[in-house]
């Protein structure tokens, strides 16, 4: 049985709205889910005290001082998720948060060894998940935040730098085992067809295909498309390393590479950043301000999945991410891809794109902040895009499909056109197999991708004339 703390570590009397007009607490909401034996409020109480001035007994050193930054329990509903456990918010002194010495900026490292740190480790706890976290005006203009993001690639390829719509990509496939030439060669089939490619998340310096080599077959394959097509095609270059030196010479290497045809504009930079953190994600965005800072996920399930009772939720990882710059993130297909998610999943494209936006729990003003781009991928194909952007409202995303380009039947290039087509299938508000009937790559999807036409569009094989 812990301590009861909560004499010290809790403020039931606290109003929310005081709280948030004071404008000087980061506030905080957690699924708690006490181990058996210790009591709701004792153990939320134990955690406002791990996650800022305490520990599991009272020290001697405290001072009137260190209890006036105290984090405090300020709302507890013990049975608010049933088996699951209850609700609890802590509200935490802005003051408690790190500044740096060199230009007096937030960091999320700091932020997240506290209101994600030792409280996940907790002895008394089964499950402590943070569900969502409101970050006050005087934090927010503390962080960096995006630097570029979709509006600037829309610059680049021409188009409105407002609403200026979808980007069609991909991921050159196979995961890992391309060499060089090969892999430039997917790259400029997509690009005849699509206009975006990314590397694959683990896709780096591999002995089999070294940067040194690949990336400039790359840069004379977007060349040579570009001139080709009279389009603009992008990159986006994985930089992850452990080591920041290294991350700024794979770019510098890979942004020296493109720029001798005169495209340097027409790369992004490629961050595994929740393995790599948000030192990896800060190395780019303060190294490359210039170039789009694309924040891959991979690895994020651990944290995020819904069957954990612990970690934190996808919202709370789409706010880190546009707190520490992220130029865009992948934020997942909304129950319409491979991945984990639902339709209501939209709120997390809303929340990285919009000044303000309500999350689960707290409303979030973003103080002008750039917005961070939604980058939609996994197990996405023209078919199940139709459908996506109905749900989400709008097109302006950077969408990556690897077997939905390279799975369909014809080429990478019908592929990409696909994806365009499907685009344009739902800014016309079109139906789909009527509007498959005079575009011939998103017609191909159909059979490309037949069990995902049967399953979304019954009826398709007779419309469109195709025979089992
Ligand atoms: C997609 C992908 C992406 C996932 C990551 C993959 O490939 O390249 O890494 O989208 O998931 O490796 O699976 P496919 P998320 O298009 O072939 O599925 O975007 O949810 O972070
Ligand atoms: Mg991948």
């Amino acid at each position: 049985m812990a301590l009861d703390q909560s004499n010290r570590y809790s403020d039931l009397s606290l109003k929310e709205e005081d709280l948030i007009a004071g404008g000087k607490h980061l506030l905080a909401a957690y699924r708690l889910l006490p181990k058996p034996g210790n009591g709701f409020l004792a153990t939320a109480a134990h955690v406002a005290a791990e996650s800022s001035t305490g520990t599991n007994v009272e020290v001697s050193t405290t001072d009137d001082f260190t209890r006036g930054v105290d984090a405090l329990v300020y709302e507890i509903d013990e049975n608010a998720f049933g088996e699951q456990g209850g609700l609890i918010k802590i509200a935490y002194p802005v003051e408690l948060f790190d500044t740096n010495l060199l230009d007096g900026k937030h960091g999320i490292a700091h932020m997240t060894s506290m209101i994600i740190g030792n409280n996940q480790g907790m002895g008394d706890i089964i499950g402590l998940r943070l569900l969502d976290f409101m970050v006050p005006e005087c934090m927010v203009r503390n962080f960096d935040g995006p630097a570029t993001n979709i509006t600037d690639m829309w610059k680049t390829m021409g188009r409105p730098e407002v609403d200026g719509g979808y980007i069609a990509g991909t991921i050159i496939k196979p995961k890992l085992g391309l060499r060089p030439e090969p892999f430039a060669k997917a790259c400029y089939d997509f690009w005849l067809g699509g206009c975006f490619i990314k590397n694959d998340e683990p896709q780096a310096n591999q002995p089999f295909c070294p940067m040194k080599e690949v990336f400039p077959k790359i840069a004379e394959a977007m060349d040579k498309a570009q001139q080709e097509t009279g389009e603009v095609k992008f990159f986006s270059a994985n930089i992850t390393a452990d080591d920041p030196e290294e991350m700024k010479a794979r770019g510098n290497f890979i942004l020296e590479t493109f720029a001798k045809y005169g495209n340097e504009k027409h790369l992004a930079f490629l961050v595994d950043g929740f393995v790599a953190g948000p030192v990896g994600i800060t190395t780019a965005r303060r190294n490359f301000p210039d170039t789009f800072l694309h924040y891959h996920r991979a690895g994020h399930g651990m944290a995020t999945s819904e069957v954990n009772p612990r970690g934190y939720t996808m919202l709370v990882h789409m706010k880190l991410a546009r707190l520490m710059g992220a130029s865009g993130i992948h934020t997942g297909t909304m129950g319409y891809g491979k991945m984990e998610g639902g339709s209501d999943d939209r709120v997390l494209a809303y929340m990285l794109e919009r000044d303000h936006c309500q999350g689960t729990y707290f409303h979030q003003n973003w103080y002008g902040m750039k917005a961070t781009t939604p980058i939609i991928s996994g197990g996405m194909n023209a078919l199940r895009l139709v459908g996506f952007f109905e749900n989400l409202g709008h097109a302006n995303v950077i969408n990556t499909c690897g077997g939905g380009a390279f799975g369909h039947i014809d080429s990478p290039a019908a592929g990409g056109r696909s994806l365009q087509q499907a685009y344009e299938c739902w800014a016309s508000k079109s139906d789909p197999i009527e509007f498959a009937k005079t575009h011939k790559e998103f017609a191909r999807a159909f059979e490309s991708f037949p069990h995902d036409a049967d399953r979304l569009y019954p009826g398709w094989r007779a419309e469109l004339g195709v025979h089992a």
